[in-house]
């Protein structure tokens, strides 16, 4: 399989997914203003969205959409527990807080990439990402990972995303458990792995 990718895009979610399965993959860098592969491939003929994550089957089929990516990821390795058992209630929570991560979380920091984005328009984009960040730790609340105790796709792209905030200055520090979270994350050996073959950690 073949993941596109953009140093520490939403990407990264995928790429710790198929570390942490244990699945055989390439990776190939996508230059998104340019919308060309890092071979010089037209990304759009790949993902005509130009956006990634994509995921290329050995058998030529693409895939795209974060959450349904590291569902299929987590699929080839049911073992692996990084989603429940598709069918069973608890797979309908993990689609439950993905969708709310996609749609929520995720697309609630794009004005914050804009360097056209005006100060206004920062700060009320800050001031709703902060709420969504409440509403995480009381979701959140005392477990070790969004699900419970077992580590899953949700946990590989909620990481990704608070992995954001250092990049558009927002203080995580004001959500102890957040932070906390994310720190904890950021120490499990595949994570680490996919940060450092990203340029993201030394
Ligand atoms: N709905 C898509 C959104 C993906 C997305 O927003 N990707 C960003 C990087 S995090 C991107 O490629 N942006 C460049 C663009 O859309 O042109 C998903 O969930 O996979």
């Amino acid at each position: 399989m073949k993941l596109y990718y953009s140093p520490g895009a939403c990407s990264l979610s995928p790429h710790i997914v198929l570390l942490e399965a244990g699945l055989p993959y390439t990776l190939v860098k996508t230059d998104l203003k340019a919308k060309k592969t890092a071979d010089g491939a037209d990304y759009l003929a790949i993902n005509s969205k130009g956006a990634v994550p994509a995921l290329e089957l050995d058998d030529g089929r693409v895939l795209t959409e974060g959450p349904a990516v590291v569902q299929y990821l987590a699929d080839q390795k049911p073992e692996s527990g990084l989603a429940p058992r598709a069918g069973s209630f608890e797979r309908y929570q993990l689609m439950e807080i993905l969708n709310y991560l996609t749609s929520e979380v995720h697309k609630g920091f794009g004005p914050l990439f804009n360097p056209a984005t005006s100060a206004e328009v920062r700060e009320a984009t800050v001031a709703a990402l902060a709420k969504k960040f409440d509403w995480l730790t009381g979701y959140l609340g005392k477990k070790n990972f969004l699900l419970g105790d077992t580590f899953t796709v949700a946990d590989a792209y909620l990481f990704t995303l608070l992995n954001w905030t250092g990049f558009v200055k927002i203080d995580l520090s004001k959500w102890p458990a957040l932070a906390a979270y994310h720190a904890r994350v950021a120490q499990r050996p595949k994570v680490h792995a996919a940060m450092k073959e990203e340029g993201l950690v030394k």
